[in-house]
């Protein structure tokens, strides 16, 4: 685990999650993708895009999704606000649990910091998304879960054969 203190103005690492079942699927990333660079957040790598069934329910739209590791000086909570701010901005309104979505951008980890609090960091059910492992593998080969301890090869190994199945790169 890292040491967690997350000063102001260090530029911090962090990988995000970017999907999208609603819409044009590619140009609501695209759109996110640009109000991220619009506020000062830097992109080192970004990944293909993935599409998957909808979990839980594979019955609603597929999603495309994909996996962002950038910079930032934003502190954590910052960084959640601004991922909010850019969903609704994209059109993004208030429905039930797991409806589908234009636009959901998450924090997969920051920094290696671990939080259990509202925001909950990394997060908590990354390692069983085929959504977030594979494109994250796709960037960041060595990454390694701060609570787990285990990298990211292990993690998709662990995944079911189903969810290694039906995931495909476009
Ligand atoms: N996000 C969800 C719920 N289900 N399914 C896929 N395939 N991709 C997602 O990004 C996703 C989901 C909640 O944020
Ligand atoms: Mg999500
Ligand atoms: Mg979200």
């Amino acid at each position: 685990m890292k040491k967690q203190d997350i000063s102001e103005n260090q530029a911090k690492n962090v990988f995000l999650g970017i999907g999208s079942n609603l819409g044009n699927r590619i140009i609501n990333i695209e759109k996110a993708k640009s109000l991220l660079l619009e506020n000062r957040i830097d992109f080192i790598s970004v990944s293909n895009y993935y599409e998957t069934p909808s979990w839980p329910d594979p019955k609603k739209p597929k999603f495309i999704n994909i996996v962002l590791k950038v910079t930032c000086e934003q502190k954590p909570q910052e960084m959640i606000n601004l991922c909010k701010l850019i969903e609704v901005k994209l059109g993004r309104r208030k429905s039930p649990k797991n409806s589908p979505r234009i636009c959901d951008i998450d924090i997969i980890d920051f920094d290696g910091l671990v939080l259990r609090d509202e925001l909950c960091l990394p997060h908590a059910r990354m390692h069983e998304r085929n959504f977030v492992l594979l494109p994250l593998f796709e960037i960041e080969k060595e990454w390694v879960h701060p609570i787990k301890n285990v990298n990211i090869k292990k993690l998709i190994f662990s995944l079911p054969n189903k969810d290694i199945r039906s995931i495909k790169q476009i």
